[in-house]
């Protein structure tokens, strides 16, 4: 079934003038990364509790516990064939632009290019009070890190609820959607905005949506094509 739809998704990227992919923590799956919904990175805990500012003034030490572990982890995962595979597509295309949820850096590891961090990313720090941000790229960092400049708390450079996306993120990866005849959602449930909106904005604009995941997210629409698997499978197969 999925290699049927398979051929078509390679045709229609064939014709596509742009094509943006709209990725989450699934695509990172096969790296040896959890997920975060369905018993992955929050397991044990309430979101609030580890991703928002309220939850890390009520304890830093716990939400930076968590984020050393990951930190940790992510110094020993390597990009899989689904971050290699977005690359290449990269390198094909016309004009391919990627837009990730994720805040590994696994796709510039595995050499995309033109990667639009929606929600941060994982390495660098922010002083809660000046703002500015260090890039604290594996270092070990101490228990509960303060400010350089002032002393102020550090944060990890992420984007938790409630707040706002890197300046022009969105807009940036809006424009790049409107332009795309094809759009691909790959290892996202979907339900975070406003990074799930983009494509309800592709199917306005008439592009085709196309999403890979290993079961039918809740942003899915009548008329996507759904190629239902591991991103590190399905994806090398559409850049043979
Ligand atoms: C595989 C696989 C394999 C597994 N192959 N697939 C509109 C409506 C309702 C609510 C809102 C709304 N607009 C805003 C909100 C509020 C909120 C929100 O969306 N809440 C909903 C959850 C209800 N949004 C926000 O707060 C955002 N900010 C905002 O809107 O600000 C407005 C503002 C304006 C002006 C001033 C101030 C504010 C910010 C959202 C930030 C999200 N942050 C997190 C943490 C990042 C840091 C970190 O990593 O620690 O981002 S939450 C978490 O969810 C993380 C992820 O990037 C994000 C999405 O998760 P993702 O990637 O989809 O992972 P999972 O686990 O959910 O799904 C994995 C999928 O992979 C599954 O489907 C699997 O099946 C699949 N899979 N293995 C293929 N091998
Ligand atoms: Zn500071």
């Amino acid at each position: 079934m999925n290699e049927v739809k398979i051929r078509e998704v390679r045709r229609l990227l064939e014709r596509a003038q742009q094509v943006t992919a709209l990725t989450g923590a699934g695509v990172s799956a096969e790296s040896g990364l959890p997920t975060f919904r369905g018993g992955g990175l929050w397991d044990g805990f309430l979101a609030e509790e580890l991703s928002s500012m309220s939850g890390f003034r009520r304890n830093p030490r716990r939400v930076w516990d968590w984020y050393r572990e990951r930190r940790q982890a992510l110094k020993h995962a390597r990009p899989n064939p689904g971050h290699l595979a977005l690359a290449q597509l990269e390198c094909r295309l016309p004009a391919f632009h990627l837009a990730t949820q994720n805040v590994d850096r696994l796709h510039q590891a595995a050499g995309s290019r033109q990667v639009l961090e929606l929600h941060g990313n994982i390495w660098d720090v922010r002083c809660v009070d000046c703002r500015q941000t260090f890039d604290r790229a594996y270092v070990d960092l101490p228990p509960e890190p303060r400010c350089p400049e002032c002393g102020g708390w550090l944060r990890p450079a992420v984007v938790w609820f409630g707040e706002e996306l890197p300046e022009g993120a969105i807009e940036q990866a809006c424009e790049w959607t409107v332009q795309s005849q094809v759009f691909l959602v790959i290892g996202t449930s979907g339900v975070v905005y406003p990074a799930a909106g983009l494509a309800d904005v592709a199917r306005r604009c008439g592009a085709a949506v196309v999403e890979i995941n290993l079961e039918p997210a809740q942003s899915q629409q009548t008329g996507d094509i759904f190629l239902q698997g591991k991103a590190g499978e399905i994806l090398p197969a559409l850049v043979p």
